[in-house]
């Protein structure tokens, strides 16, 4: 056994510490460390006067070798703890669903219920009383001097145990801040699985009616850039209206412009925030209604996959992703199940009718498109998922690409679906069963892939 001080206490501040998640390093999630720092400098004060008190007398070993196992699980449980409530919290914004949120806040409840186990073992176990009973238990002889020193000890150890019950309420009453928040996001979140369309309405991201959202540089907001092209010859398309509302339901632009020769746009410098473009061309369906996210200091790619009309009862899924950047994906690769075909459309096959689909291009080097016609839809099932073909070691980077995927039929705009943040390699989107589309939105390592 790794032995050990026997003044558990301390290392069982520390161990409250980490529990509550709110070191330094993590002072963004919203937790107040200064009542904390306060107890554990209080407590550590009182152990130490402890410590050197029973440095100067014997005690029970027993008591030292039981207090150290303890204090060595809580160490163990309470680094568990922690990484559960930094997954939970950092992943707070992303959950998809709110199955998985609740999967992963019972888990922490596991862990923190075991954790405070441990913990009320510990406290009986430094409680005065018990310190009394090995001390009069004890069967060295005392010295008369000393006799005043286990008072002392006993003494201190009431006082250390008072301060650490108190530095537990604090952690519990933290705790339930983060089960408030969890709460309030579970009520964002549907039981089960999330569509993916993109409507990230949230109202605390919407610039109120009477803000300006203009504002001058990077350091007040940030700007959507990109390019938008010809869905299945990848021709830049030049000429296009691009409009930028506030609100999803409206055609009150606050920033009109239009794409140039090579198909690029951008907006001014934007207050954080979401706000809604809508994309209209001669030629093309229009797309409306689209979400982009303005991050501070950061440029929004919105590449823009348009397509021209089809016919009635012909299905297109477009696929663009990011333009070059780091920790994303170069190479998005579109998949399509089809009803009774065991290999799926994808680059394998393209270029080629396949099972009444058709896919026109491989796209490898950033942007897209990537388009998949569906000519004659079957009865049964189709799959449409994406997968990061060239960077399969970073299980983050399809949520970083900026992946937008929109459904067609005949002309008109069905869904538009994003990748959301997470980690996996490959994405399942939507299904279309007998006709009626259904979104999905899992990652998912398993699905089929060349
Ligand atoms: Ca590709």
């Amino acid at each position: 056994m790794k032995l050990r001080n026997v003044f558990a206490p301390a290392a069982l501040v520390l161990s409250l510490i980490v529990v509550a998640g709110c070191t330094k390093d993590e002072k963004n999630d919203g937790v107040s460390n200064a009542k904390y720092n306060e107890l554990v400098e209080k407590y550590n004060k009182q152990v130490k006067d402890y410590n050197t008190l029973v440095s100067q007398n014997h005690t029970s070993d027993d008591l030292l070798v039981e207090t150290s196992k303890l204090v060595a699980d809580l160490d163990d449980k309470a680094l568990a703890v922690r990484k559960q409530t930094r997954k939970v919290r950092v992943n707070l914004g992303t959950y998809r669903d709110g199955a998985s949120l609740k999967a992963d806040m019972k888990e922490l409840d596991r862990l923190i219920q075991d954790a405070l186990t441990i913990v009320a073992k510990l406290e009986r176990q430094t409680s005065k009383k018990n310190i009394d009973q090995v001390v009069s238990n004890s069967e060295l002889v005392i010295k008369d001097e000393h006799r005043e020193n286990y008072k002392n000890i006993a003494l201190l150890a009431g006082q250390a145990v008072g301060t650490l019950s108190g530095i537990r309420d604090l952690f519990l009453s933290q705790y339930n801040d983060v089960v408030d928040t969890v709460n309030a996001r579970l009520r964002d979140l549907p039981a089960g699985v999330e569509p993916t369309d993109i409507d990230p309405s949230r109202e605390g991201d919407l610039i109120p009616e009477d803000v300006n959202p203009i504002v001058r540089n990077y350091d007040d907001g940030g700007r959507v850039t990109g390019i938008a092209r010809n869905s299945v010859s990848g021709s830049p398309v030049s000429n296009a209206f691009v409009g930028f509302k506030k609100r999803r339901e409206s055609t009150d632009y606050f920033y009109e412009t239009t794409t140039n020769s090579q198909g690029q746009y951008e907006s001014p410098y934007l207050l954080p925030g979401t706000y809604y473009v809508d994309i209209r061309r001669d030629g093309y369906i229009n797309v409306q209604n689209q979400a982009v996210r303005v991050n501070r200091g950061q440029e929004s790619r919105e590449n823009l996959s348009l397509s021209e009309p089809l016919e009635d009862g012909v299905y297109r899924v477009t696929l663009s992703w990011t333009s070059q950047k780091a920790n994303a994906v170069r190479d998005v690769d579109s998949y399509l199940q089809i009803p009774g075909v065991s290999e799926p459309l994808s680059f394998q096959n393209k270029q080629r009718a396949y099972h009444g689909a058709y896919l026109d291009r491989d796209d490898t080097d950033w942007i897209g498109p990537e388009t998949i016609t569906i000519n004659d839809m079957k009865q049964g099932t189709y799959i449409y998922y994406v997968n990061n073909y060239d960077a399969r070691n970073n299980k983050q980077a399809l949520g970083n690409s900026d992946i937008r995927v929109k459904l067609y039929e005949g002309d008109r705009l069905l869904k538009s679906f994003t990748v959301p943040q997470g980690s996996g390699l490959s994405y399942e989107i939507f299904r279309i069963e007998n006709g009626e589309v259904k979104l999905t939105g899992t990652f998912n390592d398993r699905l089929k892939m060349h």
